[in-house]
């Protein structure tokens, strides 16, 4: 079976507009989008100090379609390729940024049955927020907003990284840790921060995988470090893995 595409809504792939409205429509809507919030305006991408941590534990933060607003330094993107979606791919290949807008899909309770792909919270007995890839969401990813100015030793990252669904479906489910050192250019892909299947299956929910990293050398001392958590659309139905208990701190930063 193959999974549909995610329902057209605010951040799923638009068709061209030249194919689908007249000539009066399209003018209106470039109007609309010259005059429209940027997308900082759904997301908090103020730089968080550190020691920095998000457990997703606060079901209140996450209660509206694409909006992150409410999540101190963290913001989730659909990835979607609109050239190529092509599944399998490796997710450490993937280093430039998507030109996608925030996506979330919010106060969801049962992974194994939500079919679409991205980025979505759900409000189980742990909460957590969880990445699927689809053929929409070509590279579903969490972007993490540091300023590691005052915290010049190593960066060390951690989180868990949780097969929550349980549906039949048995996806090669790849996660990736990236970083840059300035909000721009190519992503890094962090040493040992590649995990080549982080679920299993069909029909098993359980499997964690717990994330310990140190940053190179140049993710410290950033006034606009970033770090990212990708996975890529597999092979066939892809399954939600959680990206949670998040922990970014230095030595010295001591713990959250
Ligand atoms: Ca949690
Ligand atoms: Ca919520
Ligand atoms: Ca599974
Ligand atoms: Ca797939």
């Amino acid at each position: 079976m193959i999974r549909p595409h995610r329902p057209h809504g605010p951040s799923s792939r638009p068709a061209p507009l030249g194919r689908r409205l007249p000539r009066p429509l399209i003018l209106l809507c470039a109007l609309s989008a010259a005059v429209a919030p940027a997308v900082t305006a759904r997301a908090d991408t103020t730089y968080q100090p550190l020691p920095f941590s998000q457990d997703w534990s606060n079901t209140a933060l996450l209660n509206a379609p694409d909006n992150w607003s409410q999540v101190p330094g963290i913001v989730g993107y659909l990835g979607e390729n609109v050239f190529d979606s092509t599944p399998g791919r490796l997710a450490r290949t993937i280093v430039g940024d998507s030109a996608s807008v925030p996506d979330l899909i919010p106060n969801q309770s049962t992974p194994a049955t939500l079919v679409p792909g991205g980025v979505a919270e759900f409000q189980m007995a742990n909460p957590v927020v969880a990445l699927q890839g689809s053929s929409t969401a070509d590279y579903p990813h969490l972007v993490l907003h540091l300023n590691t100015q005052s915290s010049p030793g190593p960066v060390i990252v951690q989180c868990r990284l949780r097969d929550i669904d349980g549906s039949g479906d048995n996806a090669v489910q790849q996660i990736v840790v990236q970083y840059r050192p300035q909000p721009s250019g190519d992503w890094i892909n962090a040493p040992g921060g590649q995990y080549a299947d982080v679920t299993a299956g069909p029909n098993q929910v359980g499997l964690e995988t717990q994330v310990a990293i140190v940053l190179p050398g140049n993710a410290g001392g950033r006034p606009q470090l970033q770090i990212r958590f990708l996975t890529t659309n597999a092979v066939g139905n892809d399954e939600w893995v959680g990206i949670d208990d998040i922990v970014v701190m230095t030595a010295t930063s001591g713990v959250p």
